[in-house]
C-alpha cells in the first residue's frame, strides 16, 4: 500500500525526538505562523524543539500566539534528528540556519513554491496549496493531532496573510474550507484579522507614502513599479519587515496587471517583487529570468547590478509579458 505523503512525515515525526524547525529570511506570515504551529504541535508531542528564523520573530507578527517560540540561530552549531524546512523554496533562503545545524538525519522540505528546489530527504510541495498553512492542517488533521485554539490561530494567519485575506487567485474552496475548521478550532477571524490588517505602524504609512510620491507607470498603466530606497526608510523611520504589502497599493490601481517594487540590499542586489492580476501573466516566470522564483501571481527576485540598469531590464522583460499576454489596455482615469 502506498502511504500518504502525512503519514509518511507523520511516521518521521513519531519516530524521532530532535527537531528544527526552520524557515526562511524577511519572513512573512505563512513561513512564521507555520513555524510556531509545527512547533507547538512538536511540544505537544513530547518532541525537544527548537525553532529557528534567521531574521527571528518579527514586530509585525509578534501577536501571534506563542511568538516567542520563534528564535535566531544561536552561534553554536546543533544536532537534529529531524530538520523541518517549511515555506522555503530554496536553501540559501534559510540563511546562517545552515551553518548552524551541526548533523541532521532527515531533512523534510514542506513548500507550497512551484519553484521549490527539493532538497529535502522527504519533499512535499503542493503549489496548489495557498499556504504552507494548508500543509500544515492537512498533517495535523491525517496524523490525528490536537489543533489547538493557538494552533488554530496561527494557521489561520498563515493562510490569510498568503491569501491576501482571502482575495487572490490562489483561495480555493479547500482553502475556504480549511479556514473554516480552524475558525471551528478556536481562530479568532476579527480579533486576527484587526491585530494582522488593521494596526500598522505610523512609520509603515510613512514610508507608504513617500515611496507612492515616486510612483510609476508603463504600458498604458498596466506596469506599476515604486522603489523603496534607504533615504525613504531613514526618513520614515520604517522596518525592513514594514514594506509587506505595500505593492498591494500599486497592485489594486484598476489599470495595473503588473505591480513591481524595487528595493536595494546592503549587498549590492536589488530585490525587485513582483504581482500579477491576469492568469496569463505568470510572475513566477518573469522572475526566474533573473534567477528568483515564486507563484504566478507573487514573484521575486534578487538581482545583482546597479538600480537604473536592474529597473530597466526587469521591466523589460515585465513590458514583454504584458505584451504578449493579450490583455488590452484599460486607461485609468
Ligand atoms: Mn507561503
Amino acid at each position: 500500500m502506498i502511504q500518504s505523503i502525512t503519514t509518511q512525515i507523520g511516521d518521521i515525526i513519531r519516530g524521532h525526538q530532535t527537531f528544527l524547525v526552520a524557515g526562511h529570511f524577511r519572513p512573512d506570515g505563512d513561513v512564521l505562523a507555520c513555524q510556531i504551529a509545527l512547533g507547538l504541535t512538536l511540544q505537544t508531542l513530547g518532541k525537544t524543539v527548537e525553532v529557528w528564523n534567521p531574521d527571528g520573530m518579527s514586530r509585525k507578527y509578534s501577536f501571534l500566539p506563542h511568538a516567542d517560540l520563534v528564535r535566531r540561530p544561536p552561534s553554536q552549531a546543533r544536532a537534529f534528528d529531524v530538520v523541518i524546512s517549511v515555506d522555503t523554496a530554496t536553501q540559501d533562503r534559510l540563511g546562517n540556519i545552515r551553518e548552524r545545524i551541526a548533523s541532521q538525519k532527515i531533512l523534510v522540505n514542506l513548500d507550497h513554491h512551484a519553484s521549490n528546489g527539493r532538497f529535502g530527504d522527504i519533499n512535499w510541495i503542493e503549489p496548489k496549496a495557498a499556504a504552507s498553512g494548508e500543509l500544515v492542517h492537512q498533517l495535523l488533521r491525517d496524523n490525528r493531532w490536537p489543533i489547538t485554539p493557538a494552533i488554530a490561530a496561527n494557521l489561520f494567519i498563515a493562510i490569510a496573510t498568503d491569501t491576501g485575506s482571502f482575495q487572490y487567485s490562489n483561495t480555493t474552496p479547500a482553502t475556504l474550507r480549511t479556514a473554516a475548521e480552524l475558525v471551528e478550532a478556536g481562530a479568532n477571524v476579527a480579533e486576527l484579522s484587526r491585530q494582522c490588517f488593521g494596526s500598522y505602524p505610523l512609520a509603515r504609512v510613512r514610508l507608504l507614502q513617500l515611496a507612492l510620491a515616486g510612483m510609476k507607470l508603463a504600458a498604458d498603466n498596466r506596469i506599476g513599479w515604486l522603489w523603496l530606497t534607504k533615504e525613504m526608510y531613514r526618513q520614515s523611520n520604517a522596518l525592513p519587515e514594514d514594506s509587506e504589502g505595500l505593492i498591494d497599493h500599486v497592485r489594486a490601481i484598476d489599470s495595473v496587471l503588473v505591480a513591481a517594487v524595487f528595493e536595494q540590499d546592503d549587498s549590492g542586489n536589488v530585490r525587485i517583487s513582483l504581482r500579477s492580476k491576469s492568469d496569463k501573466i505568470d510572475v513566477n516566470k518573469i522572475a526566474a529570468q533573473f534567477g528568483g522564483g515564486g507563484h504566478a501571481a507573487a514573484a521575486g527576485a534578487r538581482i545583482p547590478g546597479e538600480p537604473a540598469v536592474v529597473e530597466a531590464a526587469a521591466l523589460k522583460a515585465i513590458e514583454q509579458a504584458v505584451r504578449t499576454s493579450g490583455n488590452s489596455a484599460a486607461p485609468s482615469r
